[in-house]
Parts: C-alpha cells; sequence; structure tokens
C-alpha cells in the first residue's frame, strides 16, 4: 500500500533551504519540488533488510508468547491462523516525530479474526497497536463510543435495553474465547516492527509443524528510510521544500513462502484504487510469489466486493445491497468459511505435495 503523508506538514514536509546539509540526510534533499521517484533500484532483499536494521525490544517476548500459544494448540489439535491487521508506520527521524501511516483501521484483519475464532482456530492476531481488535471493535472509538451504549439510574450503569441482544452476543463470544485461551495479540507500529515480527513469527510457527494458515491483512508500507539514512533528529523546518526519497521495503511474502514456512497456506491481499489495474496485479503477484491465495480488493468497495484468485480459478465474493445496507452482513462471513474449506482441502491433499506424516 503506497503510503499516503497524511500526517506530514502538507503535502511535503517543510524545509528546503533549512539547514538541512543533504550529505548527512542524504534521503533529504532540498531544491525543487518533484514526486518521489519510482524509477530506482529495486528493493533490497530481505536478507540485506534484516541484516542492516535492528529488531524492536519486545521481540524475545513476543517470540516465547507464540511458542508457548501454538505448542498448546497443536496439542489440543487446534489449527492455527496468523492474521495481520491494520497500517504500518514509516517513521522519517530515529527519535521519531513525524512519520507516514496510511488510511487502515483493522477492520478486515479484526471482523476475520472473530469468524476464524468461531470455527475454531487459534488465532495469532498481529495488529497495529491502537488499531480494530477482535470483539471490542463493536464498542470502540472508530464505531461508537462505548458511552453511547449506557445509561445510568439510581441502581447504577447500564446497558441500554435496546443495545441489550447485541452486545449479549458479542459478550459471550468473547468469554468463551478468553476462557479457551485460543486468541493471542501482537502489536507493531513500524513496518519495521512488522517485518521482524512476521518473520520470526513464521519462522516459530513453521518450527512446530502445526497446520497454519497466513491471512496477510495488514496495510503494509511499501517505501520505507532505512535507519542509516534517516535523520537522527527532528527535521528542522525552513522555508523551503522538503523532497523526500524513499526505499522500496523488501517484498517479504517471497521469503516467507519460500524459507520462512515453506509448508503453510498463505493468503495475501492486494489493494488497489483503481479496479482496471486489480486482476493483473493480483495475479502477478500469485505468479511472483508462489503461494495460494491473494485476495483483491478495491479501496472504496474493499467491505461489499473481494475477489479470491488462485492459480487455477477466480471467485468473487460480493454482498447484494440489500445484504451490505439493510442486513448489515459482513464480507469476513463469507470469506472466512470459504477460506477454511480451502485450508482443509490443502491439507487433505498434503499427500500429493509429499507433506504428510
Ligand atoms: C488489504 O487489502 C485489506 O483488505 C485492507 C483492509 C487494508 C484494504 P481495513 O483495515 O482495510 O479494513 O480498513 N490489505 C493488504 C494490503 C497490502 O498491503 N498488500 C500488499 C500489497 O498490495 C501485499 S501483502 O502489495
Amino acid at each position: 500500500v503506497p503510503n499516503k503523508p497524511s500526517l506530514l506538514n502538507g503535502a511535503h514536509l517543510v524545509g528546503g533551504a533549512n539547514g538541512i546539509d543533504p550529505h548527512a540526510y542524504p534521503h533529504f534533499h532540498s531544491g525543487s519540488s518533484t514526486p518521489a521517484s519510482t524509477s530506482s533500484p529495486g528493493p533490497v532483499s530481505a536478507e540485506v533488510y534484516f541484516a542492516s536494521h535492528v529488531a524492536p525490544k519486545s521481540l524475545p517476548e513476543s517470540a516465547e508468547r507464540i511458542r508457548s500459544f501454538v505448542d498448546h494448540h497443536m496439542h489440543e489439535g487446534r489449527r492455527v491462523v496468523l492474521v495481520t491487521s491494520g497500517g504500518t508506520t514509516v517513521p522519517l527521524e530515529t527519535q521519531t516525530v513525524r512519520f507516514i501511516d496510511n488510511f487502515s483501521a483493522g477492520t478486515r484483519g479484526a471482523t476475520s479474526a472473530e469468524y476464524f475464532l468461531e470455527a475454531g482456530y487459534a488465532v495469532i492476531f498481529m495488529h497495529r497497536q491502537f488499531s480494530l481488535q477482535p470483539y471490542s471493535r463493536h464498542y470502540s472509538h472508530s464505531r461508537n463510543c462505548f458511552l453511547e451504549f449506557m445509561e445510568a439510574d439510581e441502581s447504577g450503569i447500564h446497558v441500554m435495553p435496546s443495545y441489550v441482544e447485541e452486545m449479549r452476543t458479542v459478550l459471550h463470544k468473547y468469554r468463551e474465547t478468553q476462557k479457551a485461551g485460543t486468541l493471542l495479540t501482537l502489536d507493531f507500529v513500524t513496518v519495521n516492527d512488522y517485518l521482524f515480527l512476521l518473520r520470526e513469527a513464521a519462522q516459530i510457527i513453521s518450527k512446530m509443524d502445526v497446520n497454519a494458515m497466513y491471512y496477510l491483512a495488514a496495510a503494509v508500507s511499501d517505501f520505507f528510510i532505512p535507519a542509516d539514512k534517516m535523520s537522527e533528529h527532528k527535521i528542522q523546518s525552513g522555508d523551503g521544500l522538503l523532497n523526500l526519497s524513499m526505499d522500496q521495503v523488501p517484498k517479504v511474502l517471497k521469503p516467507l513462502v519460500n524459507d520462512w514456512t515453506p509448508k503453510a497456506f498463505i493468503v495475501s491481499f492486494k489493494l488497489e484504487t483503481d479496479e482496471e489495474l486489480l486482476p493483473l496485479k493480483a495475479r502477478q503477484a500469485l505468479k511472483r510469489y508462489g503461494h495460494q491465495i491473494v485476495i483483491g480488493n478495491v479501496l472504496t468497495t474493499r467491505k461489499r466486493v473481494v475477489k479470491l484468485i488462485t492459480n487455477e480459478n477466480e471467485t468473487e465474493i460480493r454482498l447484494t445491497a440489500e445484504e451490505d445496507e439493510v442486513e448489515h452482513i459482513e464480507i469476513e462471513s463469507r470469506i472466512v468459511p470459504e477460506l477454511i474449506e480451502r485450508h482443509s482441502e490443502w491439507i487433505e491433499a498434503c499427500g500429493t505435495r509429499g507433506e504428510c506424516g
């Protein structure tokens, strides 16, 4: 997902004749304003990326939590799905004041996680810090403030009668999940956090030989500023322009599929804003990375239409206007069962891939 400079001071960071030494910070150039260049050489390999960047401090603790979670559920005979959700940030300074973000609220990931849990999967929910989460998403800031569901009288504070039934259902599912211990949540903020956490999780899960699915719904930045080219301190403003030059984020789907977790069932999402481009880009991704399914979606229609694309076929899932606007059906309630069925077929066909036993 291309980053949108939504949190910056306008379309460009203000800078220019601003005292930034372009030799000290080669990724910040003063001078005329040009759009970010896409003509530079391709991304560095994942290997080079990981060797030249620092892992988040919380990684060893996350690794331990993943290990014991997967170990427990494997012995219980559960399938595991790793769901990624929400957007990643790209810091512009090491001591970060400004960063680039994207639109994702994490609706797709949080909603899908609930349907996987309901179907009996153990879910590793890898999400952007403060993005939507399973269950609480129904009452979060981006939908309705939870206070709107409450009323007070002399005996205390209660859920308003008109919301009781819906909340009872959500509460019941939430408690069932807590009791079963089937949800592990791990968070990330930057694209660097995301990449390290995904690699760590995949390598751990792969070693444990569990029937895992990857459901990669996070909106991952395509461009970033490498650590060695980042300004340590806050970029100073002046009255000129600041042009940003960014590198491409390595395409980690390739090592994910080939090296980190070669036996897993991997579903990635492809987002475009131009509908015409989507089939081509989705097919390209499938061919380039060799995984099982790409789900194509368009920004403006993503809650109503998706396309499941495999090497063999293409299946559209589309909500009717009635289902969407009147019945409030969530498209994830159709996507997830379809994927679970395909995951079952994938597991059953392990013999044809020489992976059984
Ligand atoms: C998606 O396409 C998700 O469906 C959305 C969900 C991010 C559109 P929301 O969080 O939105 O419910 O608001 N995710 C994947 C986007 C992505 O970064 N894909 C990469 C790419 O297109 C490949 S993994 O290159």
